[in-house]
C-alpha cells in the first residue's frame, strides 16, 4: 500500500482529557498533512467536557462521537474503528504520552507490513515515565511474552496503525480497558498477519489524571484483570485464533 495514496483515520479515545485534546488534534493534523482523512474522537461524555473542546475547534477533519450509553476504553476504540473510513486506521491515547508525530513512522511501514505497532521495548524504544511505573509495565510485558510469544515485545502498547482489511478480519474485542490490545496482537499472530514493532519514546501524559494508575486500587484491579486475561488467552488459545 503506497503511503502517498493512503487515507488515514486516527481514532482517539478520550475521557477527561480537556487539557490535552486540542493539542493532540492540532499536532496530528500538522504531522499527517494531506494523508489525514479524519480524526475520530470517541468520548464517553466526559464530565470535563472534552467533547465540547474538540467540537469547538470546528476542524472539518475532526469528528466527535459522544457516547452517553456506555463507557470503556476498549469499546470506545472498537466503536471508533467501526466508524473509520480510511484505508489505514491508527489508535493512540490523546494524552500526548505518545508523540503524535510518531504516527507517520508507523504508517510508513504499512507498505510492507499489514500492522505496525509502536514499541517501547525494541532497540531505540524507551519508556521514559518514572522508573517504578515503567518497571511495572516491563514486568507485565515480560509475563505476557513468556505466556503468549517471545516474538513480540510491547503487548500493551496501544499505539498501532493497521490496514483496514485486517481490522475487518480481526475486529477488536470491546471488553475491558487495555486487554483488548493483548488479545488483538495475539489473534493477529495466530492469523499470520505481518506485523512490525516500531521503536518510540513513551512519556508521561502531558496533563490530566491517568485512568490506569490514578489510584492504587484501580491499578491493582486492572493488573489482576490483565494477568487473568493473558492466562485465559494462553489456556484457551484466544477466542478468535484459527
Ligand atoms: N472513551 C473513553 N476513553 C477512555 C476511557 N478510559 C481511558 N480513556 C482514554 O484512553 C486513553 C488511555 O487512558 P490513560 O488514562 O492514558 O491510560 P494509560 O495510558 O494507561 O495511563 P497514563 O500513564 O496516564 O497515560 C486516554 O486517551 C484516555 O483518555 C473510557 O472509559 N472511555
Ligand atoms: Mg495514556
Amino acid at each position: 500500500m503506497p503511503v502517498a495514496s493512503a487515507s488515514v483515520s486516527v481514532v482517539l479515545p478520550s475521557y477527561n482529557e480537556r487539557a490535552n485534546i486540542v493539542e493532540a488534534i492540532q499536532r496530528i493534523i500538522q504531522s499527517l498533512g494531506p494523508l489525514l482523512l479524519e480524526i475520530i474522537i470517541v468520548d464517553d461524555d466526559s464530565p470535563d467536557r472534552t467533547w465540547e473542546a474538540a467540537e469547538q475547534l470546528h476542524e472539518p477533519k475532526c469528528r466527535v462521537i459522544r457516547r452517553t450509553d456506555r463507557r470503556g476504553l476498549a469499546s470506545a476504540l472498537a466503536d471508533g474503528t467501526r466508524a473509520a473510513k480510511g484505508a489505514i486506521v491508527v489508535w493512540l491515547d490523546c494524552d500526548l504520552g505518545i508523540p503524535p508525530e510518531d504516527i507517520l513512522r508507523l504508517i510508513e511501514k504499512l507498505d510492507k507490513y499489514e500492522v505496525a505497532i509502536g514499541s517501547r521495548y525494541v532497540k531505540e524504544g524507551m519508556d521514559t515515565r518514572p522508573k517504578f511505573r515503567a518497571f511495572l509495565s516491563l514486568v507485565f510485558n515480560t509475563y505476557t511474552r513468556l505466556l503468549l510469544g517471545r516474538h513480540f515485545w510491547d503487548w500493551t502498547s496501544g499505539f498501532a496503525a493497521a490496514r483496514r482489511d485486517v481490522l475487518e478480519r480481526i475486529p477488536l474485542s470491546p471488553n475491558g480497558f487495555g486487554e483488548y490490545f493483548v488479545e488483538w496482537v495475539y489473534a493477529c499472530t495466530k492469523q499470520k498477519v505481518t506485523m512490525i514493532e516500531v521503536p518510540y519514546r513513551y512519556g508521561l501524559r502531558k496533563a490530566g489524571v491517568s485512568k490506569t494508575d490514578g489510584n492504587i486500587w484501580r491499578f491493582l484491579q486492572l493488573s489482576f484483570g490483565y494477568a487473568l486475561r493473558v492466562l485465559a488467552i494462553r489456556i484457551g488459545g484466544g477466542s478468535r485464533s484459527s
